[in-house]
């Protein structure tokens, strides 16, 4: 008998396809009545398709007794409660390793953006500026800056390799030293920060790691320095961060994520020393396919009794 799943969110539509070719799919979005719809189709769902955003919210764990697996877009999973997940025995996987690259581009062009001024140039020749007013005038530079990669994991391994090739130092902080990487550890954050001129934040949200970039680590990056956020908005506190903008305590800022997304604390438009973007670290054409592949796969393998690609519970 073919299972049945639930779809959180509306997803690729290469993901979709594959997922109604092979279970009869419930679109929890498209429900009228959230509850109505979880009442009705709860006790026979088996498998959930979503995402790092949406996670495993407690309304769908409650209704859906039999649920053993849910498959995540998206290396993050601090949505998912995986506690309560292996409580209940679900299974859990999400997408790690394919979006890399594309992570670690969006820290660089956050960077080169943030030094470079490249927003603000850019508006600069649109508004006719370089006819009226003559050249744009001088930046920063990354080559022969240091960087801190606060998580050296997957992304933040490509990060640093990057970075190197932009011919910049780079150190980093972890809980643990890995001494295998050829880059200084600094146990401490905050004394990390304090020796760097970029902070580039790519760690897990969890709670271990909220609130992380503390004001106490933004003033030690000081007014030199410059943060850059792929990882997760819940790293990082933010109405710090805001005032310590404002008030130049910290250089600049480019940010990927957001502690409320899609709300962005609107003191930041005004600013001239952030760059942000809409969380688009993985949101290329080639990962995005990649990661919706991966999802599918890991549900086709919990349902055909094999191992699961990439579980995280
Ligand atoms: O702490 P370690 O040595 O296990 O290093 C991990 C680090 N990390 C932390 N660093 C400081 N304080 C913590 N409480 C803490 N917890 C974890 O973050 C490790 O080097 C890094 C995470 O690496 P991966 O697990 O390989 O994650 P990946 O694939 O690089 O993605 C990182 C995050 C995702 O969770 C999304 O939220 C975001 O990037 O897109």
């Amino acid at each position: 008998m073919t299972a049945e799943i639930l779809m959180l969110g509306r997803m690729l539509p290469s993901v979709m396809e594959a997922l109604d070719a092979a279970y009869t799919v419930h679109r929890l979005w498209e429900a009228p009545d959230r509850a109505a719809m979880l009442a009705d189709v709860g006790p026979r769902i088996r498998g959930v398709a979503t995402d790092g955003h949406l996670g495993l919210p407690g309304d769908v764990m409650e209704a859906c007794p039999g649920l053993e697996i849910a498959s995540s877009y998206g290396v993050g999973y601090d949505a998912i409660d995986i506690d309560a997940c292996r409580a209940r025995g679900i299974r859990v996987t999400n997408t790690p390793d394919v979006l890399n690259d594309a992570v670690a581009e969006m820290a660089l062009g956050l960077m080169l953006s943030l030094c470079r001024r490249i927003p603000q140039a850019d508006a600069y020749v649109r508004a006719g500026k370089w006819v009226s007013e003559g050249n744009f005038g001088l930046t920063g530079e990354l080559t022969g800056r240091k960087v801190g990669i606060l998580g050296l994991g997957r992304i933040g391994k490509e990060i640093a390799r990057r970075c190197q090739a932009m011919k910049m130092q780079v150190v980093y902080h972890g809980r643990t030293e890995q001494v295998h990487e050829p880059y200084p550890f600094y146990a401490d954050l905050e004394a990390m920060a304090r020796d760097v001129d970029w902070l580039v934040v790519i760690a897990p949200g969890s709670a271990s790691t909220k609130g992380i970039v503390s004001r106490a680590v933004l003033e030690a990056l000081g007014p030199d320095g410059a943060l850059v956020n792929v990882a997760r908005g819940s790293l990082v506190d933010e109405a710090a961060l805001v005032d310590c903008l404002a008030s130049g305590k910290i250089g600049g800022a480019g940010l990927d994520v957001f502690e409320a997304e899609p709300k962005v604390p609107e003191a930041l438009f005004g600013m001239d020393n952030v760059v942000l973007q809409p969380h688009q670290g993985s949101a290329t054409h080639k990962t995005r396919a990649a990661m919706g592949d991966l999802v599918v796969k890991n549900l086709a393998a919990h349902f055909a009794g094999l191992p699961l690609l990439t579980p995280v519970a």
